[in-house]
């Protein structure tokens, strides 16, 4: 072989070989959308691709304001839900069956009265004492969120949602009452809504309370779970289970819902199809998002409108727990909304807050979700009803994130899903 012809086969081989390391180089850094999507991990249902360019694996954001923590309050038994008060304190429910005030300085108060103590097993001890029938405390069950009246400072009403032991199992209920002047007691109990049907088991319940600019409130249900019996009837209008449901604060159902007039129609549903939603936040345009438990790869975020079916479970991304497809792994199908958002592995979604506060202007117009299993508060930049960007804080701190709120003065405020759970607060570093 003459000296010209090996050096220019080398010369050919080192381009070649040059060429293919800058292109990995490349592909490694410039995923799909041109940036590196935060998500890495491989997921669970590897076959199943995205409806749309940005349904999934976001580009991974990182704020540029600087934020710290301070733990407000320690010793809080699984809090369930964090409600702001305007003067600067706070509602917390406890899973168990309490609710309490905890001050701005970190007070927690002893059980507001008027609530019932809840039995072991499921089944109230307390059953017909005091103002509220029997909160079941049961798997997820147990006093779950609480909401304020949107005329709070006048009415001093609250809601809240909690697992009731009723015929047949347990149920979610919604019951109002008004917090007394010396704020120790809860007044004027009453069951405005119960879902049906009730089955005997301690999983699905939902349940985040949203109240809209419209004053009505919104209500995230679960599907109890169970494939056969309960499951399938996320997309059956006579079963409350697997739906968004809408009422008036006294629990009577507004005229203009989508299947009020309709027989055999649950009235006070709004929109169908849902696996188990614990996340729900309007945002400054008045619509209603919500993301919802996938079962093995999943979770989503909806922008929920009147009327339309979210598919579960004839659609869905992911797998179930077994490993087998749900649906023959249908993941798209005309007539069923497709999530806004999915992520495959799950965050293990619980309580949301679209961010519209003064304190940290980089973040107004993002929505944060507290993250279960994932010990994380997830951050969404969203642009134009699409995720733009995904971000995770908070994960140094190894917790269950349960619920996320904004309060008043534009901090963010997150409690913990522990048995010595905790309150939080975001606020802009000094
Ligand atoms: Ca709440
Ligand atoms: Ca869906």
């Amino acid at each position: 072989m003459k000296k010209f012809q090996l050096t220019f086969i080398l010369t050919a081989l080192l381009l070649s070989i040059g060429t293919a390391c800058a292109q990995n180089t490349r592909k490694e850094k410039e995923p799909a959308g041109g940036c590196a999507p935060l998500e890495t991990r491989d997921p669970n249902a590897s076959a199943q691709k995205p409806a749309f360019v940005g349904q999934t694996r976001a580009c991974g954001v990182k704020s540029a304001t600087a934020f710290e923590v301070t733990v407000v309050a320690k010793g809080l038994n699984r809090p369930w839900a964090v409600e702001p008060l305007p003067g600067g304190d706070f509602l917390v429910t406890e899973k168990a069956g309490q609710m309490r005030i905890v001050t701005a300085k970190g007070e927690i108060s002893e059980p507001l009265g008027g609530l019932l103590p809840v039995g072991q097993g499921g089944v109230s001890e307390a059953s017909g004492q005091g103002g509220l029938p029997p909160i079941t405390a049961r798997g997820q069950g147990g006093l779950l969120d609480v909401a304020l009246s949107p005329n709070f400072e006048k009415d001093r009403t609250i809601f809240w949602s909690f697992s009731e032991q009723r015929d047949g199992g347990s149920g979610t209920s919604i019951a109002r009452g008004a917090l007394s002047a010396d704020r120790k007691t809860v007044e004027q109990v009453r069951v405005i809504f119960r879902a049906l049907p009730t089955y005997n088991n301690g999983l699905h319940f939902g349940s985040r309370l949203a109240f809209g600019a419209d004053g009505k409130l919104y209500i995230t249900l679960g599907d109890r779970y169970d494939l056969r019996v309960t499951r399938p009837q996320a997309q059956q209008l006579g079963s409350h289970l697997g739906k968004i449901i809408r009422i008036n604060p006294d629990g009577t159902v507004p005229d203009d819902n989508p299947f009020a007039k309709q027989q055999g129609a649950q009235p006070e549903i709004w929109s169908v199809g849902h696996r188990n939603l614990q996340s729900a936040t309007f945002d400054d345009q008045g619509r209603l998002w919500t993301v919802e438990h996938g079962a093995q790869g999943g979770d989503e975020l909806n922008l929920i409108e009147k009327g339309k079916n979210y598919g579960w479970a004839v659609i869905s991304y992911g797998e179930e727990y077994s490993g087998e497809a749900i649906a023959g792994g249908s993941t798209a199908k005309a007539g069923f909304e497709q999530p806004v958002y999915y992520w495959d592995p799950v965050i293990a979604p619980s309580g949301m807050q679209f961010y519209t506060g003064s304190a940290f202007p980089e973040w107004r117009g993002s929505i944060f979700i507290g993250g279960l299993v994932s010990q994380k508060l997830v951050r969404l930049v969203v642009k134009n009803n699409r995720v733009v960007g995904e971000e995770h804080l908070l994960a140094d701190r190894r917790q269950r994130i349960r619920d996320v709120r904004q309060g008043p003065d534009g901090a963010l405020y997150v409690v913990t899903d522990e048995a010595n759970g905790e309150l939080w607060k975001l606020a802009p570093r000094r």
